[in-house]
């Protein structure tokens, strides 16, 4: 219902093409809403208009005359053609070409978009505003926009093309000025399969650099920047999307003092892909870390591991990729110990660190024997067996009898059981596996304890979430789940920011709003979360079943969620999910026991009696976790051996805080744009591009800020403020009174505002007017009146 007081309604954008019918246009149906203007006014008096080709990419033609249903356009090489006129999607004039914020294009629509982007990246300008989110289109070359010179400029505000520097310095700006933590949020978009390699983490270290550079002066802030290499090299690989891929999520809070200036930081990571380390696709390399070190180890290093080259390793031999394209593995190892020295990790821990890679590695080429008729086995004694034990530090038995036999509890009883070889094989793997992890996790907790020195709790920070998109392969497992169910949590965070609180506060105030479309993602979340029959809950559930299989989950999801208008059931092991970016297919193989991700008690007992400290502290750590209390039933016998919360069940857990924390931050938003699928520069495919900001709902954000009201004041504080600029007295009326009466003295045009039933609701700029008078009269008032008191300010 509309307020009475409602001032005339102005739906559309402002722009200067409006015509006054546009407002009794029927709404178009809801894709076209979303994404294009093309209505009958624009089509009348437009001059170019974008075509869209049979391959699917849009040219722009001239129209050189309308008869009826019809159009001449011209192409360009001087092709005429005749096109049906409803199928024109008006083109911007020249003037607005390649424009810095898409908020100024007067014609709203996909080509109309994509040009101007294009536009923009053939010039190297890849960084564009829509309304308030920063669009970053990849270049996959160095652009000349970085460094010191543009730092300054960026401070100093004498540029003010759209930048992540600018991002930085309003993130800075804002936490100052309104003490209130900040966030910057970098993601891609979705789209199945093309995401990974958009730019995120580059754009991360872009950001930090500037934070770096502004709040620089302790040199906390180059250790700070030094933890980059580190996180990369433990934690990055190539794919065949991305050379240089994140296969883990991070957050980074940089805290600040009063003053400004850098005082510490925390890095918080989230679900590192551990399975890279024990198998990887073809053309894929493991981490980067295990390459540096083979080919950058000293003499006298390589000895110490008994290291030998990359070529020697099983795991690393697997995918037949050994090198990257222009990078020079063993120059890396050597930065990655200078980052190290810098975040004070003692040479001896980096030994330590090194050695623990080399066991993982040897550990790959254990291989094993039969030594009964029923096919039982275990690991020969070679030099790969030997040296893992030197280099954990362990009783060569003792690793022996733990690849080769499992404890496990019945009732009270322990039995041993003797080992196949896939389950030996797994034994290993799963032991390789938590090394490696126990092992990043560590590196993370040493840089936290660097980082934290000398960190004055002044609560303000910034923080910067780079974190892995949308996942959709040909087959989905685990990890895709895990990934897709994070993105839901990030993309709800980002339609309740953008859209929902602001549609809301219209709509609670009694704002007649054409409601621009945006989908929630309520439901896929709770598909996911809802307790007790929501695929997490049921994932957990199976998991702790000993007799649960991949088969008996991917039923008993079918039984209880096949009603759910986000969840279909496939064939067999299938199960589909409808997520706000597209609808993926999960193949359940491999799902519980990922889930659980049980490391045998064996396993960590070896470790725990080894005479290094690293396993020792490993060891501790799984078992600390085992002790936290597991959801759902307890796991007796089948081979599950100690009792941690499920992997699903962590991530959530840590999702959860990350909303948390994210909750109480002002958002940043930059979107990641990767133009081509070959990662090479000037390349810039429409139709990838098109896909990409379509998923992030780049269009809805720049339509509602601009068509809408950004500026609110309650009546109350309206009538405090400007009342007394009132030519006729009613200060003694309603603040509502008083308000409409101050509009009208003022001539605001009715459609520049609207009367809300608490608040009053401005364009962009109109407060500017009334703020200039005010200050106008109250300095006259002041020279001549000096004791005047009648009035705030
Ligand atoms: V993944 O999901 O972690 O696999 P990201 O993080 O989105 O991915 P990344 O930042 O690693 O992508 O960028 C991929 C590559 O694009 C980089 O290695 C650079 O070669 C290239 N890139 C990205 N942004 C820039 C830039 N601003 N300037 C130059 C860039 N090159
Ligand atoms: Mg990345």
């Amino acid at each position: 219902e509309d307020s009475p007081y409602s001032g005339h309604v102005e739906q559309q954008s402002l722009s200067e093409d409006m015509d006054t019918d546009a407002a009794t246009m029927p709404l178009p149906q809801s894709n076209e809403r979303r994404w294009s203007d093309t209505s009958a006014y624009a089509r009348k008096k437009i001059l170019q208009s974008w075509i869209q080709l049979p391959n699917g990419n849009w040219e722009l033609g001239k129209i050189l005359s309308t008869s009826g249903e019809e159009s001449v356009i011209s192409l360009a090489e001087g092709k005429v053609i005749k096109v049906m006129s409803e199928t024109l999607v008006p083109a911007n004039p020249d003037i607005l070409d390649g424009v810095d914020d898409l908020m100024q294009l007067s014609y709203l629509n996909e080509p109309s978009v994509l040009y101007n982007l294009n536009y923009r990246y053939n010039q190297d300008m890849i960084y564009t505003k829509a309304g308030p989110v920063l669009v970053a289109v990849n270049p996959f070359k160095e652009v000349p926009l970085y460094g010191n010179s543009y730092i300054e400029a960026y401070r100093k505000r004498t540029n003010d093309s759209p930048h992540v520097y600018a991002i930085a310095d309003t993130a800075i700006r804002e936490m100052i000025r309104d003490e209130v933590n900040q966030s910057i949020i970098i993601r891609f978009s979705f789209l199945s399969s093309g995401e990974s390699g958009a730019g995120k983490t580059e754009t991360a270290k872009i950001a930090m650099q500037y934070l770096a550079a502004l709040g620089g002066g302790s040199g906390i802030e180059y250790e700070i920047l030094k933890t980059n290499p580190i996180l990369e090299a433990f934690g990055n690989a190539k794919t065949l999307r991305n050379d240089n891929s994140s296969r883990f999520g991070k957050l980074i809070e940089i805290h600040f003092s009063e003053t400004g200036k850098i005082s510490g930081a925390q890095v918080q990571t989230f679900l590192l892909e551990k399975s890279r380390v024990v198998q990887c696709a073809e053309g894929e390399r493991s981490y980067h870390i295990f390459y540096q070190l083979c080919a950058g180890a000293s003499s006298a290093l390589r000895e110490k591991l008994n290291l030998k080259s990359a070529h020697e390793y099983k795991y690393l031999g697997q995918s037949n990729c050994y090198r990257i394209n222009g990078v020079d593995d063993a120059e890396r190892f050597h930065t990655v110990k200078e980052a190290l020295d810098i975040v004070h990790v003692s040479k001896e821990d980096q030994e330590s660190v090194f050695a623990m890679l080399a066991a993982v590695l040897w550990l790959g080429n254990v291989s094993f024997t039969v030594i009964d008729n029923e096919n039982h086995v275990e690991p020969i004694a070679d030099e790969s067996l030997l040296t893992v034990a030197k280099l954990i530090g362990c009783n060569s038995n003792e690793l022996k009898l733990s690849l080769s036999k499992r404890n496990m509890r019945v009732g009270k009883d322990t039995i041993v059981q003797k080992l196949t070889l896939p389950q030996a094989i797994d034994a290993r793997d799963a032991l390789a596996k938590s090394i490696y992890s126990c092992l990043f996790d560590w590196l993370v907790e040493q840089i936290n304890k660097s980082l934290a020195v000398g960190k004055r709790r002044t609560g303000r920070s910034i923080s910067i979430l780079d974190i892995y998109g949308f996942e959709s392969f040909d087959k989905n497992s685990f990890e895709q789940f895990c990934i897709n169910y994070a993105n839901e949590r990030l993309q709800q965070h980002f339609n309740r920011h953008l859209f929902k609180l602001e549609q809301e506060e219209y709509i609670q105030d009694g704002i007649d709003w054409t409601r621009v479309d945006f989908e929630d993602n309520q439901d896929c979340l709770s598909l996911f979360e809802k307790k007790p029959l929501g695929l997490l809950s049921l994932l957990d559930e199976e998991s702790t079943f000993p007799n649960g299989t991949d088969l008996t989950l991917a039923n008993k999801l079918k039984q209880h969620l096949i009603s759910n208008s986000c969840f279909r059931g496939t064939r067999e092991k299938l199960f589909t999910v409808v997520h706000y970016a597209g609808e993926v297919t999960y193949e359940t193989t491999g799902f519980l026991e990922k889930n659980r991700d049980l490391l045998h008690l064996d396993s960590i007992q070896l470790l725990s009696s080894c005479s290094c400290h690293l396993p020792q502290a490993f060891a501790s750590s799984m078992l600390i976790q085992s002790e936290k209390p597991v959801v759902g039933p307890l796991h007796k016998a089948g081979g599950a051996d100690s009792q941690r919360l499920s992997v699903a069940t962590k991530f959530k857990g840590q999702l959860f805080q990350l909303m948390q924390r994210l909750g109480n931050t002002t958002p940043h938003f930059i979107r990641c744009i990767k133009p081509n699928n070959v990662q090479s520069p000037g390349l810039y495919e429409q139709g990838l591009v098109l896909q990409q900001l379509r998923c992030c709902g780049v269009l809805e954000v720049v339509r509602i800020s601009r068509s809408g009201f950004p500026t609110r004041m309650s009546h109350q504080k309206f009538a405090r403020r400007y009342g007394f600029l009132l030519v006729e007295n009613i200060a003694d009326k309603d603040p509502l009174s008083v308000s409409v009466a101050i509009l009208h003295q003022f001539n605001i045009l009715p459609e520049m505002y609207q009367v809300g039933y608490t608040k009053l609701f401005f364009r962009t700029g109109q407060i500017g007017v009334l703020e200039d008078t005010r200050n106008r009269t109250l300095h006259g008032i002041l020279r001549v009146q000096s004791s005047f008191r009648g009035y705030k300010a």
